[in-house]
């Protein structure tokens, strides 16, 4: 975008305007309305543009002082005229078209009028790449309440002082603020050069990984012995990114991923599916949480919301569950003769569960926590029934209903969020379940696949 350009028709200051016989302190206006001009690297923009005129006396005034530097030549001549005003290291540099120019120093200051909208432009113009965050933070300016709203080729997308948006398609976007306040109107058109980018549609990264007791501690994939947290989170990456199956172990085992794009919220389409092993009558039901890189650090430190399914409000539902598991080669607690893992939550219940497969890696305790369903059991046989929608190994990975919308997302209160796009999915075990021979109820998961791209 090319900066707004200083219109000297505008500006053009011939004497011949100026009115000798008018009173004292009365400054003639006429032709003396300038634009904004153009600001420079060095110099802030003001925040209100100054009023240039020239008073009865023949000196230019600014904002109603007089500077006391004549604005024209000796009685009888024309005035030369103005050819630009622009801003050096503070002072105002008028330069006209006989050579001369002056310096003035002008002190700005913010008068009661419309919001005043400031845009730092970098040289160029504004570019984002498809699929990624966009952020946009104006300097808004008003001595009264200012509302602030932003369209997107004329849609309203935010009435936030900063915008940040994720654009779908490439080409050149139109933004546009408009801030409001008791004076009037201030509207900015701020066009955005979208480039096109090509994305893989899989996980592209793991940032975290707790695995949960359960019959396949150090397998899916296999954790070879003293390896490190570190050293696991990379073995956990390679499977992933492969699109093998990672299991997560009993409840709250959790893993968190991320993608080489902001996986968009399609407006009335279904936008993920989280690949797992599940099949007919076989789910291990993982819940499903979303967040958006909010503080744009590209690290999943952000706010995550949960899509709630269809267990979600379910009298058996658990919100802010934790449950802790103890090494059963380490707990000094467990009673003698008791069988399996013992186990401790946040909600006076304790007891011992039956995997004792213990990650080699996870020290003497696992905490874990979130929301936590019932399995919904067939009778005690080895299947068990999935849950009708919004979950992860729960459906076949070709099934349908396996698909995830954004739009089911929730904040902590349980009120659905409007997220436009997410960054991070997090994945842990949802129920707390033992399937006898087949071992605990543990999700596994293979990646996560953006179904628009
Ligand atoms: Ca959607
Ligand atoms: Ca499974
Ligand atoms: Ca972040
Ligand atoms: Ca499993």
């Amino acid at each position: 975008m090319k900066k707004i350009l200083f219109l000297l028709s505008v500006i053009v200051l011939p004497v011949a305007c100026h009115k000798d016989n008018i009173e004292k302190d009365n400054i003639e206006k006429d032709n003396v309305e300038a634009t904004k001009p153009p600001k420079t690297q060095e110099t802030p923009e003001p925040l209100k543009t100054p009023e240039i005129m020239i008073g009865d006396n023949g000196n230019w005034w600014i904002d109603g002082k007089d500077t006391g530097v004549r604005a024209r030549g000796p009685a009888g001549e024309e005035a030369a005229q103005l050819i630009s005003i622009t801003w050096e290291e503070g002072k105002m540099v008028f330069t006209f078209s006989d050579g001369r120019i002056i310096r003035l120093e002008v002190e700005v200051t913010q008068t009661p009028g419309i919001p005043e909208i400031i845009i730092e432009e970098p040289a160029g113009g504004f570019v984002a790449d498809k699929m990624q965050w966009f952020r946009l933070e104006p300097q808004v300016h008003s001595q009264s309440h200012v509302n602030c709203l932003w369209k997107l080729n004329g849609e309203e997308i935010s009435t936030d002082k900063n915008v940040v948006h994720v654009f779908a398609e490439a080409g050149i976007h139109i933004l546009t603020l408009i801030a409001t306040n008791d004076a009037g109107q201030n509207v900015r058109n701020i066009p955005v050069n979208v480039r096109d980018r090509n994305y893989s549609p899989w996980t592209t990264r793991v940032y975290d990984f707790v695995r949960a007791p359960g019959q396949h501690a150090n397998a899916f994939p296999t954790i070879p012995p003293g390896s490190t947290y570190e050293d696991v989170l990379d073995i956990v990456h390679e499977t992933i990114v492969e699109r093998k199956v990672v299991s997560l172990g009993a409840y709250g085992g959790y893993i968190v991923m991320g993608f080489d794009h902001t996986l968009l919220n399609t407006p009335g389409q279904k936008d993920f599916l989280v690949h797992g092993n599940a099949f007919a009558n076989f789910a291990e039901p993982g819940v499903i949480e979303v967040s958006w890189d909010a503080n744009g650090n590209g690290l999943p430190d952000d706010p995550w919301y949960e899509i709630a399914g269809s267990e979600y409000n379910a009298a058996t539902a658990r919100r802010n569950y934790r449950l802790t598991y103890y090494n059963p080669a380490t707990d000094t607690e467990r009673e003698a003769g008791a069988v399996g893992t013992r186990w401790t939550d946040n909600q006076g219940g304790s007891g011992y569960f039956p995997a004792t497969g213990w990650p080699n890696w996870m020290g003497d305790t696992i905490e874990v926590g979130g929301s936590k369903y019932e399995n919904l059991h067939a009778n005690g046989s080895v299947s068990t029934v999935p849950f009708a929608y919004g979950y992860a190994d729960n459906w076949p990975n070709n099934d349908v209903r396996a698909h995830i919308d954004i739009d089911w997302a929730v904040d902590a209160e349980g009120r659905p969020v409007h997220l436009k796009g997410i960054d991070f999915v997090r994945v842990y075990t949802g129920v707390f379940a033992h399937a006898g021979v087949l071992g605990e109820i543990s999700t596994e998961v293979a990646g996560v696949q953006d179904l628009n791209l």
